[in-house]
Formats: structure tokens, C-alpha cells, sequence
């Protein structure tokens, strides 16, 4: 064995060691106080906005911007637990499309904590004086309202546990609440509560659904918070497949790193922020990331051309067989199919976007979902569909029916969408279905089998969809060739027009 091979377990101690063979943070960790509490400490947080402080921290001018990492639900116990054993330390693994790998040591989660543990410590943490900034990826899932109605589902059993049970919540809402109420009562200044979920208006929806909670939990908190608390919107971006174990023996095998967890992404990033901070901020912008006084153009244009177009590949792909991304990209067919989705469906929804090429924003999309090596899963995409969906295709079909646009293609994509929720896929294949709907999904379904437009009266998705007679036809039309002719002949003769 060489010496570089000599295995070292990912920790503070053995961060000397690494630093011979890959980046390691160099600030001294120790020194670096959490000014940010972040919740869901998941693979894209740890590949984005962990990664821009990280770079911020390297040149050691903004040591009060360390992150304090809250593992919300039961659910990321493991993780919480990977951090515990490695210090907060994780290797970010980097996949260019050329295959390279680029490894680095990440630093900036310098706390963390789980929450289902001690909820108050972290209802307290996010009310010490050091806060100054609460970040959040949540999932898209996590901001609780009704797809149709945009309104706060308030008899979500886990809310109802909140509002029965405020110093041990469950849900982000219940927690936010209590810390802005100590904050209050402790005389606290105000703090930004940043949203980096795949939302369209992140922070706007942010502050509704905190709001719509706290008229039942806390009514009399709301002034204060309205005068002291900001919600400024952000326009996330990384492609970050779920790790798995050929990747942590791969780089334990090239750097003889034992890393419990690494993060592996693709090599882009993107990050647009509403410079509105209450109690300061890191200069992210040092790191690449670009404070614009509108983020709304950018988040729309993401939304429903990076996320719409992983969910069009996803869906039409599960069905197909395809097990990841890249696969479903490759395929001619499903990717002539996309692009005349964003040509013809999309674009004509997005307006005039300044400083922004659309054409090569659409083509680097394609590239970026052919990486190869990044094998994003067929699965991670389908997974949660239920609340994807409405957001990053959805509201393309509203605007198109609007301007009497042309919605085939979407409509295509959500009828493959329940057939794809009967659970199995072309080949007779079972498909592994992740979704907080997935049994009124499969009943809707198994409903469509013999009369497409049930799927469509799923109200807390489609909203009033059904109403619209044109549009129940075209799906009702794309349902039927779908279920005599399959995917690949019905995207091949729409291909053809
Ligand atoms: C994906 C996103 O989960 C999904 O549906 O579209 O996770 C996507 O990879 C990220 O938003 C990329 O920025």
C-alpha cells in the first residue's frame, strides 16, 4: 500500500493527513461562529449553499458566517449521525462531464443538531443573538399548502400536534413560530428566514404559510414579525443525485478517504438571492452567487425548464425502463421530445427575460442532464411527484390555456403520469413510487384505466383543470394513444409533427 492509500476516517483529527490529497477547509474551524441555522441538511444543501459559505470562509474575512446544520425530521437521523462522527466534515465529489472527479473537504457546517432530540435547543438556537439568518430546504413538499388553492393546509395532522404542543413541535412552522416569539419576548433583533427550496416565490410562500400558522398559533406575533422578519426569494440550482455506495468506495479507493456521506454533484451551480437581509449577511457574492433586487424571472424560467424538464424525462422514462437521467436523455426520441416542449410549450410563458439567452440556457439543460456520470435517478426525480408537478409544470398548462397556447405535450406528460402511478412500467417492470399521495395517486389511477379525467379530479392538484373542456380532451386523447400504443410510438409520432 502507498502511503497516500493509508485510510483515514473523515474527522477533525484526520484533517492534516487529507489535506495532502484533497482540498480541506483552511480557516480554523474552531473560530467560526453558526451565524446561519439551516434546516435540511440534505445532499443539495451540502452541495450549494454549504459549498458557497465554505468558499467564503476559505478566505477567512467572514468568520461569524458558519453554519449550524438542523436535522428537522426523523428521517435524517443518519445523516445527523454522519455529522456527529465526522465532525460536520464531508467531501463534496464533484462529476465533469469529461468524468473527472474533484474532491474537496467541506468545513462549514460547524454545528448541528436533531431536532426530534431536543426540539426546544434548536427552537433556541434559532432565537440566540448569533442568528442571524435561518435557511431552508425543506423539499418542495415541506411548505404545506394546497396546490390548487395556495392556501396553508391547517388540518395537517402534524400542524394540529404544533399548535397542541408548541415547545415540542414537529413541523418548521411550529419551530419558526417559538424562536420569533423568544426572540420577541427576549428582545432580539429581527432575523432573514431564507427559503432554497424549488418554489416559485420561495420566500413569498414562505411568509404566507408562516403566517397562515401563526394566525392560529401565535395572532399577536404577526406585527413583529411583519416589521422585523424578511423573506427574500432565491433561485436555487445543482443537479445532486443521491450518493451511493460505488461512490464512497470510489473515494476511499482513489484518496483514501473514509467519508460516511459524500455529497456527489454535477459541476454547475447556480444561486440568485433578493438582497434582503434584516440582520446582515455573508458576500456570498464573493463566491458566485447573484443578488438581484427580482428573482421571479429566474426562479420561473428554472422551474419549469430544469424541474419540469427532469420531470418529463423522469416520467416518460420510468416508463420506458430507464433507470437514470442521462439514459433518458440519450434516448432521441424522449430528448427531441423535451426540447419541443420547452420550445413550444415554455418559452412562449417565460416573456422577456433581460441578460438571460434562453436558447443556450435550454441546450446547456440538455447537456447538463446527459453528464453520464452523475447518473441522476429516474427515481429521486418521480419520487414526491405530487408536489413537483404543480409547481414546474402545472403552471406552464394555466398560462398556455390562458393565451390559447398549445398544451399537447403536457398533457402527454400527465397522462404518462397516471399510467405511471398504476405502478409498473413498460417492460412489466414494478416502479418504486415516492409520493405523500401515493394511494389516492394509484386510486385515481386505477379510475383513469376506464375514464382518463378521473386522475384529473385530484382537486388539491389539478385545482379546476377538469373544467376545461379543451384541455380534458387533449389529455384524455394523449391517455388513450398512450395505453394502446405506449411511450415510444406516441412521442415518435409527436415528434413527427
Ligand atoms: C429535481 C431537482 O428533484 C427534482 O425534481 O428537478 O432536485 C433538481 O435536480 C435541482 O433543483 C437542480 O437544481
Amino acid at each position: 500500500m502507498t502511503e497516500h492509500k493509508i485510510e483515514h476516517k473523515l474527522n477533525t483529527n484526520s484533517l492534516t493527513e487529507i489535506a495532502n490529497r484533497v482540498a480541506v477547509p483552511s480557516y480554523n474551524r474552531v473560530e467560526v461562529e453558526a451565524g446561519i441555522v439551516h434546516v435540511g441538511i440534505g445532499g443539495f444543501h451540502r452541495a450549494h449553499e454549504a459549498l458557497y459559505t465554505d468558499e467564503l470562509l476559505n478566505d477567512n474575512s467572514q468568520k461569524k458566517w458558519g453554519i449550524c446544520g438542523v436535522a428537522l425530521l426523523e428521517f435524517d437521523k443518519k445523516i445527523h449521525q454522519t455529522l456527529t462522527n465526522q465532525n460536520g466534515l464531508y467531501t463534496l465529489i464533484v462529476k465533469e462531464l469529461d468524468g473527472t472527479l474533484t474532491n474537496r473537504v467541506i468545513g462549514s457546517i460547524v454545528d448541528f443538531m436533531y431536532a426530534p432530540e431536543n426540539p426546544w435547543a434548536v427552537v433556541e438556537k434559532m432565537a440566540s443573538p448569533e442568528t442571524k439568518i435561518i435557511t431552508l430546504t425543506i423539499t418542495e413538499g415541506g411548505y404545506n399548502f394546497n396546490e390548487a388553492t395556495g392556501e396553508f393546509i391547517i388540518d395537517n395532522p402534524s400542524i394540529q400536534y404544533d399548535l397542541k404542543n408548541p415547545t415540542t413541535p414537529k413541523t418548521i412552522f411550529g419551530y419558526l413560530t417559538e424562536s420569533l416569539k423568544l426572540r420577541k419576548e427576549n428582545n432580539i433583533q429581527g432575523v432573514t428566514i431564507q427559503s432554497c427550496d424549488n418554489i416559485q416565490g420561495n420566500g413569498h410562500v414562505t411568509k404566507k404559510m408562516l403566517l397562515s400558522y401563526m394566525q392560529h398559533a401565535e395572532p399577536e406575533l404577526i406585527p413583529w414579525v411583519e416589521a422585523n422578519v424578511s423573506f427574500p426569494n432565491s433561485m436555487v440550482d445543482r443537479i445532486t443525485p443521491a450518493t451511493v455506495a460505488s461512490d464512497i468506495i470510489t473515494l476511499k479507493e482513489t484518496t483514501g478517504i473514509m467519508d460516511e456521506w459524500p455529497v456527489v454533484c454535477e459541476p454547475f451551480k447556480q444561486w440568485v438571492i433578493e438582497d434582503e437581509f434584516v440582520a446582515g449577511r455573508p458576500a456570498w457574492e464573493n463566491a458566485g452567487a447573484q443578488f438581484v433586487t427580482d428573482v421571479v424571472p429566474y426562479e420561473k424560467m428554472k422551474l419549469t425548464l430544469l424541474n419540469a424538464g427532469h420531470s418529463v424525462l423522469g416520467i416518460l422514462g420510468a416508463l420506458l425502463g430507464y433507470k437514470t437521467i442521462d439514459e433518458a436523455v440519450h434516448d432521441e426520441n424522449l430528448s427531441a421530445f423535451l426540447k419541443t416542449y420547452m420550445n413550444l410549450e415554455v418559452t412562449p410563458t417565460l416573456g422577456n427575460l433581460k441578460g438571460v439567452n434562453l436558447e443556450e440556457y435550454k441546450q446547456t439543460l440538455i447537456e447538463r442532464f446527459g453528464n453520464t456520470h452523475i447518473k441522476d435517478q429516474v427515481e429521486r426525480i418521480c419520487s414526491e411527484s405530487s408536489a413537483k408537478i404543480p409547481k414546474f409544470i402545472l403552471p406552464t398548462v394555466t398560462q398556455q390555456l390562458k393565451n390559447s397556447g398549445q398544451v399537447e405535450l403536457a398533457a402527454y406528460v400527465l397522462a404518462a403520469w397516471a399510467i405511471y402511478s398504476l405502478g409498473e412500467n413498460e417492460k412489466g417492470e414494478k416502479l418504486i413510487i415516492r409520493d405523500a399521495m401515493e394511494g389516492l395517486l394509484y386510486e385515481k389511477a386505477m379510475l383513469a384505466k376506464t375514464d382518463p379525467k378521473q386522475f384529473l379530479e385530484i382537486d388539491s392538484i389539478f385545482g379546476d383543470l377538469k373544467s376545461s373542456e379543451n384541455f380534458v380532451s387533449i389529455f384524455e386523447k394523449a391517455y388513450s394513444n398512450i395505453a394502446q400504443f405506449g411511450i415510444k410510438k406516441g412521442i415518435f409520432e409527436i415528434n413527427q409533427k
